[in-house]
């Protein structure tokens, strides 16, 4: 009898419908107050809620960084790794485990910098992630050193007299990646345009690659906008019927373009920035094949769970 009712509650347990929010939260954040972090880490766990996805069929793997201790913050299966390294260690996850979700997430510093010969090739790869640098123009962990994305002039801990060079266009040089498939910008403070931004790459199979611009309030309050609180360059949101909505909210905050994002040219004339910054799907390819799937279609791959049975038999072995 006793047996029969612990049965019955497991059963209602498993029939309450639905992952709620706090079915993706862990830790409490240890981000600063404002930092822009925190409403990239809410919108992926809200854009989970919706599509109900189970927590253990996520992997969220970091580098190093103030944005790489994402994934002690979410209830996904997480890796936190090496400065610079989430891409191949993203990779190696997303070919041995093709049945599960892969969300890399670097700094600017980590991708574009320490991590930029990574970073070109995951792209040419083709592998299938979705993949958010948190652009904050700083190095934020290691308090304010000049970043690849550093405007020119910037005081920093390693330019005290002002970063010397130009800052590099991350846009224009993915645009310039053979097979790149998948490329969108969007900005924390537009958190619906955020939201529907990395809703739309969840969505892409390949490598869908997001750059958020976001601010450190401790060290780049005036990353993208100048000390008159204007945009570096006018915002441009990108509209197309299937590229990232733009609602009424954001209407007003710069000018909407129309787009073509299947057009290869008009996607690399968008990702140098003329006359704008980009927010929005600037570039999507869906007929680029994945490494995955060619990798798949030449070798055989042994199936996960024979795999993992084959991994038992073997610690088996040892056991006395
Ligand atoms: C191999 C290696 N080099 C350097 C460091 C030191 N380090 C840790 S985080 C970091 C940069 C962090 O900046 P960014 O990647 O832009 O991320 P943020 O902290 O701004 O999110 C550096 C240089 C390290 N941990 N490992
Ligand atoms: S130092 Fe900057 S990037 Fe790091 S947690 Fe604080 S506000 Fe965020």
């Amino acid at each position: 009898m006793e047996s029969l009712q612990v049965k019955e509650l497991v059963d209602t347990e498993c029939s309450v419908p639905g992952f709620t929010l706090e079915n993706y939260s862990s830790d409490v954040p240890r981000w600063c107050k404002g930092c822009g972090d925190l409403s990239i880490l809410s919108s992926v766990q809200r854009l989970l809620r919706d599509e109900q996805t189970a927590p253990e069929s996520v992997v969220t793997v970091s580098g190093i960084g103030c944005s790489s201790r994402f994934p002690h913050y979410i209830n996904t299966y997480g890796f936190h790794g090496i400065h610079g390294r989430a891409l191949p260690i993203a990779t190696g996850v997303s070919l041995a485990r093709p049945d599960l979700k892969v969300l890399a997430i670097m700094g600017d510093g980590d991708c574009f910098s320490i991590g930029a010969g990574h970073w070109v090739h995951a792209i040419r790869y083709n592998i299938n992630m979705t993949a958010l640098v948190f652009d904050n123009e700083i190095y934020g962990l290691t308090k304010k050193q000049v970043s690849p994305t550093t405007r020119v002039g910037t005081h920093t801990n390693t330019t005290p007299r002002g970063a010397f060079l130009e800052p590099m266009n991350p846009l224009s040089v993915i645009m310039g990646i053979t097979n790149v498939s998948f490329l969108a910008q969007t900005a924390t403070w537009f958190p619906g345009h955020l939201e529907k931004t990395i809703n739309l790459a969840w969505q892409h199979k390949g490598m869908a690659f997001v750059r958020v611009l976001q601010r450190c309030p401790i060290f780049s309050q005036q990353a993208f906008y100048g000390p008159d609180g204007r945009p570096n360059l006018p915002v441009h949101f990108l509209k197309n019927t299937d590229g990232v909505p733009i609602d009424k909210a954001v209407e007003k905050s710069g000018i909407i373009v129309e787009h073509d994002h299947t057009n290869i040219d008009a996607a690399q004339r968008i990702a140098r920035g003329e006359g704008g910054e980009p927010m929005g799907l600037i570039y999507r390819n869906p007929a680029v094949p994945t490494y995955n799937d060619i990798r798949s279609s030449q070798i055989k791959v042994q199936p996960t769970a024979e795999r993992i049975n084959a991994i038992n038999a073997k610690i088996d072995t040892f056991a006395v």
